[in-house]
């Protein structure tokens, strides 16, 4: 039954700029930011400033949820097999640098950790809170419906770090038939309802993504908001489920962010190619996940002779596309002032 499974492993490697968290701010490693005193560095104490201000993170940075271990944390799962169709009480840990299971942490979105789980064909996508009762072990009810090979997201911020997100694989035995990745569509429809995607990912940049949400063909204007947004954008890279970094334009209550009908994110992907877009959002009481294939579109300028990979550097002229500015703040000010959706 392993003979398939094994495809899935290869494709890490690819490395660039995805961030970790749900919108837990900006790509920030442990390493992140912190001035660090090197040795050779003493004599020129006022230069420091320069030299250690790391401005990109560069094409080192790994996307996040590809791995198991990074920055000095490790995920740890406690519960060994998970038989499709059943429910499992499945249990991990967050093992910190010190050896020892994570008991602080930053909260994000309303919870400690969020915990995503997915197959490898991007079926079955879950996104599940787990529960932690003070020893670091995570616990949570997890069924894995169909045979396959899945992996699980820990979205998570250590206390007095920054956000990651950590992945590993889970199996349930069985006869694991692949579905194909549906073809890139603007609309998705789930339940009685139909959200409509604008905006289009673009390899190295920000991009501005607002979901539309209607409901038997009318706008919905009354969103509820779920764990402090009106919505939360998973978006998974289709070909090593590289975790994206997707954070919401506004939240309930700041006095400009509307309840709806359309929902604004920034996203950065790394690479060309196809992504799986999963929108959880609720209304009358219920949430439910949109769920939507993208593929990047070029960049910028005409000469599309650069690598997409590659952060544009070297952009010969100012991009005149209307996607947004290079940072969410005050951005989108070029032309139409208000934010993309009427209110
Ligand atoms: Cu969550």
């Amino acid at each position: 039954m392993n003979g398939a499974i094994k495809v899935g492993a290869y494709a890490l490697g690819l490395a660039v700029v995805f961030g970790g968290a749900l919108g837990a701010g900006r790509v920030v490693g442990p390493i992140g930011e912190v001035a660090v005193e090197t040795p050779h560095g003493a004599g020129h104490r006022g230069e420091t400033a320069t030299a250690a201000a790391p401005v990109s993170p560069g094409p080192a940075t790994v996307p996040g949820g590809l791995q198991i271990s990074q920055g000095g944390y490790t995920l740890l799962p406690e519960t060994g097999e998970v038989k499709a169709g059943e429910r499992a009480d499945f249990r991990f840990s967050v093992i910190g640098p010190d050896g020892h299971p994570v008991t602080r942490f930053t909260t994000q979105h309303g919870k400690r950790l969020h915990f995503i789980v997915v197959r490898r064909d991007l079926t079955g996508f879950q996104h599940l809170h787990p529960v932690e009762k003070g020893d670091g072990i995570w616990s949570v009810p997890l069924t894995l419906p169909a045979a396959g090979e899945y992996r699980a997201f820990a979205d998570f911020a250590p206390e007095g770090a920054g956000g990651m997100t950590l992945g590993m694989d889970l199996a349930a035995a069985g006869d694991y038939r692949p579905e194909p990745l549906p073809v890139p569509a603007r609309t998705a429809e789930v339940g009685d309802y139909a959200v409509t995607l604008a905006g289009d990912l673009v390899p190295g940049r920000m991009s501005r993504l607002t979901l539309t949400v209607a409901k038997d063909g009318r706008p919905v204007t009354d969103l509820q908001p779920y764990l402090g947004a009106y919505g939360h954008l998973v978006a998974l890279r289709d070909g090593d489920l590289a975790y994206l970094h997707v954070h919401p334009d506004g939240e309930p209550g700041d006095g400009r962010t509307a309840p709806g009908p359309g929902i604004t994110f920034h996203a950065e992907v790394p690479s060309a190619g196809t992504y799986r877009l999963f929108l959880d959002f609720q209304h009358a009481g219920t949430v439910r996940t949109a769920e939507f294939t993208a593929a990047t579109v070029p960049g910028v300028g005409g000469g599309s002779g650069t690598e997409p990979g590659e952060k544009a550097d070297a952009t010969p002229s100012p991009a005149p596309t209307p996607t947004g500015g290079r940072d969410a703040g005050g951005s989108d000010s070029d032309g139409h002032g208000a934010d993309g959706h009427s209110h």
